[in-house]
């Protein structure tokens, strides 16, 4: 079965306690349920992480390269100051699509900046929890027509 890593960065663990008009009201834990579901009806097996960590978020990367066929990543914050995580991205040669619950162009300068997207399929911003569900829509559908390599060298 295709396998998807959905990894999830720094502070994403608070979700659900603060900054709902920016975020949304749901916990980590119940998007991690929604995305579940989604993948079962997408047909895909998923393994759902979370680290404040970068380096374990870089280790997560590279079992992956053993494991899963894809990766979609909400960085966080590291988003917009990675170059390791854009290198593990890059390294690991799965196709990679990045998330984010907020408009991230619409709010402050410093998050209009991705390291990762570059090395991404692509970017889903600004639909709340309803991007994990676009972007494992997506990364099922590249999969499929093996149009899944990363987009820059
Ligand atoms: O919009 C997103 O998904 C972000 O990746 C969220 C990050 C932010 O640094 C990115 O620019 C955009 C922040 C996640 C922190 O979430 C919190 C939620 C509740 C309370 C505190 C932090």
């Amino acid at each position: 079965m295709t396998s998807v890593l959905i990894l999830n960065g720094p502070n994403l663990n608070l979700l659900g306690t603060r900054q709902p008009e920016i975020y949304g009201s749901q916990t980590l834990d119940q998007i991690s349920a929604s995305c579940r579901v989604w993948a079962s009806d997408t047909g895909l097996e998923v393994e759902i992480r979370q680290s404040n960590s970068e380096s374990e978020l870089v280790e997560a990367i590279h079992r992956a390269m053993n494991c899963h066929d894809g990766i979609i990543i909400n960085a966080a914050a590291y988003t917009h100051t990675s170059i390791a995580l854009r290198d593990a991205v890059q390294g690991s040669g799965l196709p990679c699509i990045e998330v984010h619950l907020s408009n991230v162009y619409a709010r402050e300068s410093f998050r209009h900046t991705s390291f990762i997207a570059p090395v991404a399929v692509g970017v889903i911003c600004g639909f709340g929890s309803i991007g994990y569900r676009l972007a494992l829509l997506a990364m099922q559908s590249l999969l499929n027509s093996g149009e899944s390599k990363p987009s820059a060298s």
